[in-house]
């Protein structure tokens, strides 16, 4: 059907008119006064709602604690970096507090934890006493990554905690077992954990909890200080050296020597590390290069860049072959004593 010229005219014209009240409407159903992080939403029906993105922690006001002091407190350990992030150890922080700051806000918290081959034997304490330890009261949702579902532990988790086990590939080498992780756990984030709030630690499954592990580790990006070299010069500190590599750490750079085997935050951090690893650890292999500690290393140099905004001391990952030190006045999670030549499958 062919239109006149007017008829098209009129036609142009009243789409015109329709678009302009359309926009006109949406625009004032929705209007948003930006002042920063406050700001003021008109809702379609005339209300308006002020929303705050709140940086800051909100507290119960009926509630009663020790009073804080910032003369008086342990003196034997640092409790802050030198970007001013705080380093968590016992009798730096208030659980109580912590966890009524918290518990309103329903976050929940995801652990990966990766059981290939062998490894699946350390299944078991590592879930139970997670039950006992991690997150108490809170909602914790455990990811297990193995090669071997059927071996995976029946445990009696408390309301609010769940487990789902996701399959993956066996491998010849435990490096690659190792270091495929951040990858599995980029495309967890993305395909699995969409909520924002959210938090995510990423732990090593052979090891216990042996003390609580709560809401004082939350933060955007946490790491947690390697039990082995944290008395140490950081020239001793065994990050990938040659230059060749993506995670190489120069002569005179690196804070702390970090774990592989715990770190965690907000899941937009945790993806942002993961996927950032992942691509330097394929980049370097496809030169024929593997840093010296795989994904350990990278994430050393990526939080050398990338300054955690929380550290946990090494209460958090101790090994139990070593003595405590004295400065460790608890250990909250540690690997367990295990014999490399029996349970990897390669040495
Ligand atoms: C250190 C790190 C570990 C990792 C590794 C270097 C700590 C305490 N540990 O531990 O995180 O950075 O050095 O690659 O920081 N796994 C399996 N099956 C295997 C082998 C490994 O499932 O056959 C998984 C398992 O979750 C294990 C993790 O990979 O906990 C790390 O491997 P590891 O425990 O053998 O490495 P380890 O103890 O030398």
């Amino acid at each position: 059907m062919q239109l006149s010229n007017g008829k098209t005219l009129t036609l142009i014209l009243l789409s015109a008119l329709l678009l302009g009240v359309l926009y006109c409407y949406i625009s004032q159903s929705y209007r948003v006064v930006s002042l920063g992080s406050v700001w003021e939403e008109i809702t379609a029906d005339g209300r308006s709602e002020v929303h705050i993105e709140s940086h800051h922690l909100v507290a119960p006001d009926s509630l009663q604690y020790k009073q804080p002091s910032i003369v008086s407190g342990r003196t034997d350990v640092v409790a802050v970096t030198p970007w001013l992030a705080p380093v968590v150890w016992e009798g730096t922080f208030n659980p109580v507090l912590l966890d009524s700051i918290y518990k309103p806000q329903n976050i929940s918290i995801a652990v990966t934890v990766f059981a290939v081959g062998k490894y699946v034997m350390f299944l078991k304490d590592f879930l139970e006493t997670a039950e006992q330890h991690f997150f108490i009261g809170f909602n914790v949702h455990v990811y297990v990554f193995t090669d071997q579902p059927t071996k995976v532990p029946q445990v009696k988790m408390a309301a609010g905690r769940q487990l789902t086990v996701c399959s993956v590939p066996s491998s010849k080498r435990w490096q690659e077992i190792s270091a495929r992780r951040m990858e599995l756990i980029q495309t967890l984030i993305e395909e699995k954990l969409q909520n924002r709030n959210d938090f995510i630690f990423c732990l090593d499954v052979d090891s216990k909890f042996h003390g609580r592990w709560g809401t004082e580790s939350l933060s955007g990006l946490v790491a947690v200080i390697h039990p082995g070299y944290y008395r140490d010069d950081r020239s001793r500190f065994p990050y990938e050296r040659r230059p060749e590599s993506r995670a190489y750490v120069g002569p005179g750079q690196g804070d702390f020597y970090y774990c592989g085997g715990a770190f965690g935050g907000l899941l937009q951090e945790v993806h942002q590390l993961a996927k950032t690893c992942r691509s330097n650890f394929e980049a370097d292999a496809k030169e024929g290069i593997e840093a010296a500690w795989q994904e350990e290393s990278h994430l050393n140099r990526y939080m050398w860049i990338n300054k955690p905004s929380k550290v946990l001391s090494p209460e958090y990952l101790w090994q139990d072959f070593k003595p405590r030190n004295p400065e460790v006045y608890i250990v909250r999670f540690s690997g367990v004593v295990k014999n490399y030549a029996e349970i990897r499958p390669n040495v």
